[in-house]
């Protein structure tokens, strides 16, 4: 990754996690990346510790972990509440996930996540050094940019958006979405993950705010701010590196001696109304109904871990795939077989990895997703000479670049069904073929590659005040 000379880099994001290399439990894809990016540049992490304090003293707690430091402050319960869970979990999250449905709009949810960002930005100003580059990341923060320059920071701020953007007809139903888009005309840069997100950004600021787009850059008035899509990717090579380590081969081992003989089809999410596990199981039911004879030679191996969990919306989808794993279970097993392993809880990432490489396919299928690390991870851990199949949402982000998985309809049990035969019927050197394309993506387009184009990008965004002639 290319250094700056200059200055160092500022991260700032809800949570920090440190660089720890394999962990167990689930780790969220962006702590993922970001600890691999920070590694590489050097600088500081910036962000909530996770720990709630009674009242906010912005007293910052800084670490030093394999060449990272974090720094990192307590939230107050109500900053929590309608910050973290409130606006950013349960008013933007389904929002900008294309759920209206299920978005909360609040006015104590909207306050206390202006309070909270003003908040961090006091507590962040003085870190920060004239020639630091500083790199805001996701939904949690989009005010963060403009309450730093209230403060007089005038450094290249640039921000990342992890989740979709949404189509502008849905966005304007949030009050305040205005103000919320004008404070990222703030930033030197904004990035997203494909094309798609960058457009739906462009038709609201063009037809809500009169912008206009003059290549890459958009414009208000008199204040403009760069654009860019920059799919994120994974640390490939560590990636490949866990699936042949000691851990991954016997969680490998582990999986094949106990499929027996059958074909596996792995799904890994988080557990979101956004990732389509509903719907993946109806999906898969109907592959049992269609194809009777395939009954006893597959199973649906369903890893998610809790996520969210004090959010009523995810204890009631948690409930829901209960009931519909139970359903599903309960109609088709027999007494040596059942279709659906359903799990609740998290594993580390080398085991993951074996996981991954023990399934002949991959199911992945988000209702709408900003990218989806899984997908590549999934093409990351394959044993080359006999690959597995990815079968991908048309709507997560990474159907962008990955156009040799089978890529399907979420909402449609008839192409999940179909895919799945497929899959399961594709000739080797189909797979192969399909594989080695994904591969070389996920190879060339990896972690650091984004980051370095984020940055280089950032680097180049014209300084913010112009030296007086
Ligand atoms: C957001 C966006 C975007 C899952 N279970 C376990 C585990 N995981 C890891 C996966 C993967 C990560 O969590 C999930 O990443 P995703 O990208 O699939 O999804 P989100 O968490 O929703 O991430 C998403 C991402 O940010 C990055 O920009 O791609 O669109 O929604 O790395 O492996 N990890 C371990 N055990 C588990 O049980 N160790």
């Amino acid at each position: 990754m290319s250094r700056s000379s200059e200055g160092r880099l500022i991260v700032i994001s809800n949570r920090v996690s440190a660089p720890k290399g394999s962990t167990s439990g689930a780790q969220g894809g962006l702590a993922v990346a970001l600890a691999a990016a920070l590694r590489e540049n050097g600088g500081i992490w910036f962000g909530w510790s996770g720990e709630v304090t009674e009242q906010y003293t912005g007293q910052i707690d800084f670490q030093r972990n394999q060449g990272v430091t974090t720094a990192v402050v307590d939230l107050e319960e109500q900053d929590v509440e309608e910050y973290y869970e409130g606006y950013a979990n349960r008013t933007l999250w389904p929002l900008f996930h294309y759920r209206i449905d299920l978005a909360e709009y609040e006015r104590d949810f909207a306050g206390g996540y202006q309070r909270t960002n003003e908040r961090f930005a006091k507590t962040v100003r003085p870190l920060i050094e004239p020639d630091d580059l500083i790199w805001i990341q996701d939904y949690h923060m989009f005010p963060l940019g403009a309450e730093l320059r209230k403060l007089g920071c005038q450094n290249r701020i640039g921000f990342f958006l992890h989740i979709p953007w949404p189509p502008r007809r849905l966005l304007a139903t949030l009050p305040g979405a205005k103000a919320l888009v004008e404070a990222m005309f703030d930033y030197d840069l904004l990035g997203f993950h494909t094309q798609e997100w960058l457009e739906s950004f462009c038709d609201f600021a063009i037809h809500e705010m009169g912008a206009t787009i003059e290549g890459d850059v958009a414009r208000v008035g008199d204040r403009c701010v760069r654009l860019l899509a920059d799919p994120i990717g994974i640390d490939a090579k560590e990636f490949a590196q866990a699936s042949a380590g000691v851990q991954a081969r016997l969680s490998y081992r582990r999986m094949r001696d106990s499929a027996d003989g059958r074909d596996m089809i792995v799904g890994v999410d988080r557990l979101d109304y956004s990732k389509g596990l509903e719907e993946r199981f109806s999906g898969y039911e109907r592959f049992l109904i269609e194809h009777p004879e395939e009954r006893k030679e597959v199973f649906l191996l369903q890893i998610a871990p809790p996520s969210r969990v004090s959010v009523e919306t995810y204890r009631r989808i948690r409930n829901s795939l209960e009931g519909l794993a139970g359903r599903i279970n309960g109609e088709y097993a027999d007494v040596d077989w059942v279709p659906i392993r359903y799990v609740n809880q998290g594993y580390s990432r080398d085991v993951l990895a074996g996981i991954y490489r023990a399934a002949k396919i991959g199911l992945v299928t988000p209702l709408r997703d900003g990218m989806n690390l899984v997908a590549k991870e999934y093409v990351a851990a394959q044993n080359p000479e006999d690959p597995g199949v990815l079968i991908l949402s048309r709507f997560a982000g990474a159907a962008e670049q990955m156009k040799d998985a089978l890529l399907i309809n979420p909402y449609s049990a008839e192409e999940i069904s179909d895919a799945i035969q497929q899959a399961l019927r594709m000739p080797k050197e189909e797979r192969i073929a399909r594989w080695q394309a994904l591969m070389d993506g996920v190879q060339k387009e990896d972690v650091t590659w984004w980051a370095t184009r984020f940055l280089d990008s950032l680097r180049q965004a014209r300084p913010r005040i112009e030296e007086p002639a």
